[in-house]
């Protein structure tokens, strides 16, 4: 259909681009570093979002190109904002399940960080819980490559899969992302605010760091960082923002 054949020609004729989400260090303000958030867009279908195009981008493949495209484009960025003096700035990558199983994804990952003149440790990839629990041997082996070669990962959507703790435990991590669903009735549901404690918890005891999503009010800050919760993203700091607005905002123009 339309938006397939038009989606292989998306990344030659550069229709896509990147906005940057701050990701804020609840306990002192400072901007951590930045998720990289994927847009198309399209000369006539206008601004298609990446849960209608990602998973067509999946089944047909064009996924590979596009996550090179992302990876490449998100480190090239990272490196000006460094070089302008933001040298601690970590950049987080989403990476779907398909991705996940190109056989070469460590070296292409390496190519991009290399190629903008990055260390490892500046990158951080998001994979979402689904994706490492539908192939438990093969994320043991994927992220165990990409913590060999520096680089960190988090459990995108955490608390909405499945998984094992068992299985938790094995896996090189560097942080749980705690899914926006719970964030969102945090002040006024006290079930949801019980799962983001456990997070919380699960995390300090796996020595890992804990991201909260879906950030929106200030009550929402406030309840995940009396829980310990140590960075935050959302709204209520700002939504994915075109690089310029992502520089003023770490400068604090804004
Ligand atoms: O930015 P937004 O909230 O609209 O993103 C919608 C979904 O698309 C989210 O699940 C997000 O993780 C996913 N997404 C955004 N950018 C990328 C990307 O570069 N690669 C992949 N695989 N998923 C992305
Ligand atoms: O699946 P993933 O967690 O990567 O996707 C994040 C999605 O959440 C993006 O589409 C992003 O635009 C969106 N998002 C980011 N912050 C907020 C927020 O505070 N509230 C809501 N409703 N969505 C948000
Ligand atoms: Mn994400
Ligand atoms: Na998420």
């Amino acid at each position: 259909h339309v938006l397939e054949r038009e989606l292989r020609h998306a990344v030659e004729r550069g229709q896509l681009r990147l906005l940057y989400q701050p990701k804020i260090d609840l306990a002192s303000g400072r901007v951590a570093g930045m998720e990289a958030l994927v847009r198309w867009q399209h000369p006539e279908l206008g601004l298609v979002s990446p849960a209608q195009f990602i998973p067509v981008a999946e089944d047909t493949g064009v996924i590979v190109a596009i996550g090179d495209w992302v990876m490449t484009e998100a480190c090239r960025q990272t490196r000006i904002w460094h070089d302008a003096g933001h040298t601690d700035l970590v950049v987080a990558v989403n990476v779907s399940g398909r991705q996940f199983r190109v056989h070469d994804l460590t070296r292409r990952v390496r190519a991009a960080i290399d190629g903008a003149g990055l260390t490892p440790s500046c990158l951080e990839v998001e994979i979402t819980e689904s994706a490492v629990m539908s192939d438990v041997a093969d994320a043991v082996r994927m992220l165990g490559e990409w913590r060999d070669m520096g680089a960190s990962v988090a459990i995108d959507d955490f608390g909405t899969g499945y998984s094992s703790l068992g299985t938790l435990r094995q896996l090189p991590l560097s942080t749980l992302k705690i899914d926006q669903s719970f964030v969102r009735h945090m002040p006024d549901r006290a079930a949801d605010r019980a799962v983001a404690r456990t997070i919380v918890d699960l995390a300090r005891a796996l020595d890992l760091n804990v991201v909260a999503e879906g950030i929106e009010t200030e009550e929402h800050a406030a309840v995940l960082r009396d829980l310990g919760c140590d960075l935050g993203q959302g709204y209520l700091y700002a939504r994915p923002l075109p690089p310029a607005d992502f520089l003023d905002f770490v400068s604090g123009r804004v």
